[in-house]
C-alpha cells in the first residue's frame, strides 16, 4: 500500500513535471519577440549601448513608414498613417499641407518627437527618458 501511494505520487509528479515541459515548449518560439515588443530599448538599440541614439531611432521609424506605405508611392495618406499619426498628429507632421506624409515629413516629426522625450539633449534616450510620457508617444510611432 504505501509502495503504491509512493509509486502514484512518484507517476504524479513525472506527470506534472512533463506537462510543464511540453506547456514551456510551444511558448518558447514566440517568447522572445514579445520581450521584443515589450522592451523598444533592446529592440532598436542596434549598437547595445543600453539607450536609444536618433539614428536608432529614425533607422526604426523608416522601416514602420515603409511597412505602413504598401503601395511604395514615398507618402502615406490619412488612412495608411492612422496607426502611428491618428488625427490632429497627422496634420501636425504634414509640414506642406499637401494631404500626405512624405518620408522625409515623417522622419522629421519622429525627430521632433525624440527632441520632446530627450530633455537632457544628450543625443540619446536613456531608460528613464524612454519610460516617460513622450518617450512612449514616440515609442508607440515604431511598433
Ligand atoms: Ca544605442
Ligand atoms: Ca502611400
Ligand atoms: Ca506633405
Ligand atoms: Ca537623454
Amino acid at each position: 500500500m504505501r509502495v503504491r501511494t509512493m509509486l502514484l505520487a512518484a507517476a504524479l509528479g513525472m506527470a506534472g513535471v512533463s506537462g510543464a515541459v511540453a506547456q514551456g515548449a510551444p511558448d518558447l518560439p514566440t517568447r522572445r519577440p514579445e520581450e521584443a515588443q515589450a522592451d523598444p530599448l533592446q529592440a532598436f538599440d542596434v549598437n547595445k549601448n543600453g539607450k536609444l541614439e536618433l539614428a536608432e531611432v529614425k533607422s526604426a521609424a523608416a522601416a514602420r513608414f515603409d511597412e505602413l506605405n504598401p503601395d511604395q508611392d514615398d507618402s502615406l495618406d490619412e488612412r495608411e498613417a492612422a496607426p502611428v499619426l491618428p488625427g490632429e498628429s497627422f496634420r501636425a507632421a504634414d509640414t506642406d499641407k499637401n494631404g500626405k506624409v512624405s518620408k522625409a515629413e515623417f522622419l522629421a516629426y519622429v525627430e521632433q518627437m525624440f527632441n520632446m522625450a530627450n530633455p537632457d539633449g544628450d543625443g540619446a534616450l536613456e531608460r528613464a527618458e524612454l519610460d516617460g510620457k513622450n518617450g512612449q508617444a514616440l515609442m508607440k510611432m515604431l511598433r
